[in-house]
């Protein structure tokens, strides 16, 4: 069922089921975060019995998001999320499509074949046969919009309420950057309208999310930049790295280098931008870039990731030293695409 058929049904479809689980993304952000705690308010409405599973931790300045308490996180209670996944008749993939995502997660809804799935989503490359039902859109600023726009679709007269804005607010103002890229139709601002216009208070919403830095996250940021930051201009690019002896020295909370990649492309030449960042055992790359240079394509090829045009991750299974040489050594691939 494509998107169309999706929405004129949901009604229908959705009364089917009466255990839904919904699955997100491990490392959830605000869109995640958001998007599944806002169709859960919506499902409620249906007298569904609804669970929201999540592979791990959310970041500190999501805590206060309403519903937040409902989520399960796999990692603290595996035994529990794999009796969620087991009881349900529905489950539900939203902000990734692609199993491997969910981490720990994944063995057990690998155990879940028989059970239906739906998928709301803005990630490319979505493999849609495994769902009964989905909306994948990669040119749609944030699966939080895409909620929005399946609740519009069903009446928001009938089940918008302050719960709901608020969390798909939060989905699409981070997933924006605050309104500042990935923004690819008007609707976009049109349905935020509309989400604005119920009793929330939009800045204090803003605040919650952006101005509620540790004074130790605030001082791992001016680090990154004044002593991990390395500019080379001959690619038009900039990286950071951060060893896990730099986020110990900082007190390192999760969340705390959330944005610190978008820091260099506020310099005028720099279009791509790269955070490697060393977590237990593992390298984490965060790409951002500005324009058409494509991170998606580039950390597909070479760090097992993706995401965006602008916005991807990736990973590798080594030290710090040989995840920043393995990026230099692949960057002059790209030069003619970065220096224009
Ligand atoms: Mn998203």
């Amino acid at each position: 069922m494509s998107k169309e058929l999706f929405f004129n049904n949901f009604n229908t479809f959705i009364s089917q089921y009466k255990k839904v689980v919904i699955v997100s993304h491990v490392n959830p952000d605000g869109d995640a975060v958001g998007s599944t705690l806002a169709f859960y308010f919506f499902l409620l409405k249906f007298g569904i019995d609804v669970k929201v599973l999540i592979p791990n931790d959310y970041p500190s300045f999501l805590a206060w998001m309403p519903g937040i308490s409902e989520i399960l996180l796999y990692d603290k209670n595996p035994e529990k999320g794999a009796e969620y996944l087991n009881d349900a008749d529905l489950i539900c993939f939203l902000d990734f499509n692609s199993p491997s995502r969910t981490g720990l997660i994944h063995n057990d809804l690998c155990h879940c074949t028989k059970t239906p799935k739906i998928l709301i989503d803005h990630h490319r490359d979505a493999d849609l046969s495994q769902f009964v039902g989905y909306v994948s859109e990669i040119e749609t600023s944030s699966t939080s919009e895409l909620v929005a726009e399946l609740i519009k679709y069903q009446g928001f007269d009938k089940y918008l309420d302050d719960n709901i804005a608020t969390c798909l607010l939060v989905g699409i103002m981070t997933d924006t950057g605050s309104f500042t890229h990935s923004i690819f139709h008007p609707e976009t601002f049109g349905i935020c309208g509309e989400l604005i216009s119920t009793n929330v208070n939009y800045t204090l919403i803003h605040n919650k999310i952006y101005n509620t830095f540790s004074e130790n996250r605030l001082r791992l940021l001016g680090f990154c930049i004044s002593n991990r930051m390395t500019i080379l201009n001959e690619y038009n690019t900039a990286y950071i790295y951060l060893s896990k002896k730099d986020l110990e020295s900082f007190d390192y909370q999760v969340g705390d280098t959330e944005g610190v990649v978008n820091y260099p492309l506020m310099i005028d030449n720099v279009r791509m931008s790269v955070l490697i960042t060393e977590r237990q055992g593992m390298i984490r790359f965060s790409f951002r870039s500005k324009g058409d240079f494509s991170v998606h394509e580039l950390s597909r090829k070479h760090f097992g990731g993706g995401g965006h045009t602008n916005a991807a991750g990736g990973t590798m299974n080594c030290t710090l030293d040989q995840a920043v040489d393995k990026f230099l050594e692949i960057l002059p691939q790209y030069k003619t695409m970065l220096v224009k």
